[in-house]
């Protein structure tokens, strides 16, 4: 703070000799004061913006309104969303085929997607109901029920996360899904509402920003956003059709370190890497 203070004194000192107004010298003192100030109030700054690349992209089914993605080696977990088109289903990587599909009553809108112990738990967005199935059949097994709306769900190796749709982080007990505590993110001071589909990657959480293509990447235990992505121009024009929704879509491949993304609708599937 000495070296502001100074030039404040000598910028004074000036503005005194050459007989400025004094209204002049309070817009510079505010001018030279303000960041200083911001810095003080003890605000984190606002996460920067991360650039990426296109490592390999693959084809995707364009009927899948994705709203939960999980991938285990060659294979993804997808679960769609829709009333009476919702789904959960296995696809290949490599050819974006459908391998294995479990079809959800027409009354539920499938949403986040995430694997613990074998087991394929899946939200239902205002349903209040999750879905658990067997990830070799696909077949439900059992239930369990969460407050509000339900649209991102990820496994961390303590807990899961789960969004609503709002600021707000849920998470859950790996177990018996109860709600443990939540979190608000955040980029800088502001909120960042609007999270959906999530994915843990090296400690970070990922999370699509809806309705944007933008993946805020979140520190889980203070909600603090620590970067950005901005996908906006990923999908090639001649991939874009009249349905197409917005990305919608992490996956990670933790052994491999592969990171996948895609959208609502999306007909590829591109494998990413985040440049630092
Ligand atoms: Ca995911």
């Amino acid at each position: 703070m000495i070296a502001p203070y100074n030039s404040l004194m000598a910028i004074n000192e000036l503005l005194n000799a050459e007989g400025r107004s004094v209204r002049l010298q309070w817009l510079l003192l505010l001018l030279v004061a303000a960041p200083c100030l911001a810095v003080e109030s003890g605000q984190p700054a606002a996460a920067p913006k991360l650039n990426y690349r296109v490592v390999a992209s693959y084809p995707h089914d364009p009927a899948a309104f994705t709203q939960g993605l999980l991938v285990q080696g060659d294979r993804l977990f997808e679960s769609t969303g829709g009333y009476g088109e919702s789904t959960l289903r296995v696809t290949d990587l490599a050819s974006g085929r459908v391998l294995q599909q479990y079809t959800l009553p027409s009354h539920l809108f499938g949403e986040g997607l995430a694997m613990v112990d074998g087991r394929l738990h899946q939200l239902t967005w205002k349903a209040g109901i999750g879905l658990v199935h067997e990830s070799t059949t696909l077949e439900q097994v059992g239930e369990f029920s969460y407050t509000g709306e339900g649209w991102g769900l990820a496994a961390g190796n303590e807990h899961l996360a789960m969004s609503d749709g709002s600021a707000q982080l849920r998470f859950l007990d790996r177990t018996d899904l109860r709600e443990l505590r939540r979190v608000e993110v955040r980029d800088g001071g502001r909120p960042v509402a609007g999270l959906n589909e999530l994915e843990y990657i090296e400690g970070s959480l990922y999370a699509n920003i809806w309705p944007t293509h933008r993946i805020a990447i979140i520190d889980p235990s203070s909600g603090q956003v620590q970067g950005w992505l901005d996908l906006s121009d990923i999908l090639p024009l001649v991939f874009r059709h009249p349905r197409i929704d917005v990305l919608n879509g992490i996956a990670y491949d933790a052994d491999a370190k592969r990171l996948f993304v895609t959208g609502k609708r999306w007909p590829r599937l591109f494998e990413i890497e985040v440049l630092r």
